[in-house]
């Protein structure tokens, strides 16, 4: 690695011991711009390293609600506004048991380089809450959304921040914080995306990430004359951003057999297709965190406390959450032939496991790249709302495809000008890494 980023790494280490997630994510990223840094000094004398790792401000703040037994519950909100060099702050809403500040600089920090990597202008943000919504009610998931927004509506709006849905976030949620909002500030504005379409939402934006995914492996498959027809595909998760991979791979013409929840994974060898697909929103909205509801109806096989990869297939596409495929899940995949992995989630693979992927004989598509239609489109939803308009869906869907092809074109060429053809991590981290820079240059902030 290069020593300036070296030093900085160094630097956080002691200031943010406890944050290991938020590090492993700037590592990651360090270690790919090293020959960038190296060949520009521009970087080094105006501290571009410091000021990138550091958010702009970061928000931690107490959300007191009511649970259906009228006892107080608390929780704990968080919302990091990383960067705004590129527009707005933009990012997602997590709520999730297993979340704190750490977690939410680690994705706040790779939603600057994925939001750069779209071309859109959209800064970085990230934010969310250790609230569990498994097992609440309607009712106790509104108050606490109202909760949430009583503080987080201080920090945003159309033209500062603007969040978005993430795990356990939908457009439910989304319509409960929107509604606070609204009565809070008397403004109807596009400060949430991923809204209801009846209420300023985008058209496609619920398929858009899942979209995005295929989007990206269908221009990734192509460029060495392969295509997704025909393919058999294993994916994790059951949420969002699996549905729409779901819906796309079959649009395709490729065959999605597996799924996974916390409970365990299930193996579908007939396709998951027709009702099997609107059966993952079902199983999503039920609260229930299980997958093995689907084998039970639809007579497939189950393996609990078990995960995907162990099924031969040839695209992997993890769509869970992050360190969900490690050293010994890639290595499984790689020896049964796989010869794609899509990240839909948010760093699904761990560091090790992506050292080995990026040495394998596969083509390895990182998260920053692939998963940013979700975001593209929320930017869609922006624009649209700014203007008081709606598009049809061929006109999303044209631009999310433009969208993703760009994404991939800039991944590819930028490993190309540095001798690393195919290697799409590498393309991503420096193609997002200098444009967000360079605009930190240009406007004067050193
Ligand atoms: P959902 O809440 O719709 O689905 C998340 C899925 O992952 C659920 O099946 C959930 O089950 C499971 N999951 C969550 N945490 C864990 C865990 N610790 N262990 C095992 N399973 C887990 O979220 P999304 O589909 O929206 O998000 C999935 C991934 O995609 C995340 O990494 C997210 O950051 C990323 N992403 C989402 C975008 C979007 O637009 N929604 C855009 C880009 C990326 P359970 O809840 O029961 O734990
Ligand atoms: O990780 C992500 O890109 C998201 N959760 C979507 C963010 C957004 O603002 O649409």
């Amino acid at each position: 690695m290069n020593k300036y980023a070296e030093n900085v790494i160094g630097m956080l280490r002691k200031k943010y011991p406890w944050e290991k997630e938020y590090i492993q994510s700037v590592t990651e990223v360090f270690k790919s711009i090293t020959p960038v840094l190296d060949s520009n000094m521009e970087y080094q004398k105006n501290r571009i390293l410091e000021q990138l790792v550091e958010p702009d401000r970061s928000i931690s703040f107490r959300v007191p609600w009511k649970d259906d037994q009228g006892m107080i519950q608390i929780n704990t909100g968080h919302r990091v506004e990383f960067n705004n060099v590129l527009g707005p702050y933009k990012g997602g809403l997590r709520f999730h048991a297993s979340v704190t500040l750490s977690i939410i600089k680690c994705l706040g920090f790779e939603q600057i380089f994925k939001n750069a990597l779209t071309g859109l202008l959209i800064g970085g943000g990230k934010g969310g809450s250790d609230f569990n919504p498994r097992g609440k009610s309607d009712n106790e998931i509104m108050n606490f959304c109202q909760s949430f927004m009583l503080e987080l509506s201080k920090h945003i709006g159309a033209s500062t921040d603007v969040p978005a849905g993430d795990i356990g976030v939908g457009t439910r949620e989304i319509g409960y914080l929107f509604g606070m909002y609204r009565r809070i500030t008397k403004s109807f504005e596009g400060v949430l995306t991923g809204k209801g379409l009846a209420w300023g939402g985008s058209c496609l934006r619920p398929e858009a990430t899942g979209y995005g995914v295929v989007y990206f492996a269908e221009e990734m498959l192509k460029n060495i004359n392969d295509s997704i027809k025909g393919k058999l595909v294993s994916i994790s998760g059951f949420g969002n951003v699996a549905w729409g991979v779901v819906k796309k791979i079959n649009e395709l013409g490729g065959k999605v057999i597996t799924l996974s929840g916390p409970d365990g994974f299930i193996h579908d060898p007939d396709g998951i297709v027709g009702d099997k697909v609107d059966y993952m929103l079902a199983m999503r909205l039920s609260g229930n965190d299980r997958v093995k509801d689907y084998a039970d109806k639809y007579n497939a096989a189950f393996y609990p406390n078990q995960r995907p990869w162990v099924v031969p297939c040839d695209i992997a596409i993890p769509c869970a959450t992050q360190n969900e495929l490690d050293l010994s899940d890639a290595k499984i995949l790689v020896k049964n032939d796989a010869k794609y992995i899509v990240e839909g989630a948010n760093l699904p693979v761990t560091m090790t496991g992506m050292e080995f992927l990026e040495k394998a004989p596969v083509l390895y598509a990182p998260a920053k790249a692939c998963n940013a239609g979700g975001v593209a489109c929320s930017c869609f939803e922006m624009a649209q709302n700014a203007n008081f308009m709606n598009w049809t869906e061929e006109e999303v869907d044209t631009k999310l495809h433009q969208v993703m092809k760009y994404i991939h074109d800039q991944c590819y060429d930028t490993a190309v000008e540095f001798n690393k053809k195919g290697n799409y991590v590498f393309g991503a981290n420096v193609a997002g890494f200098r444009r967000v820079a360079d605009a930190v240059l240009d406007q004067g902030m050193a």
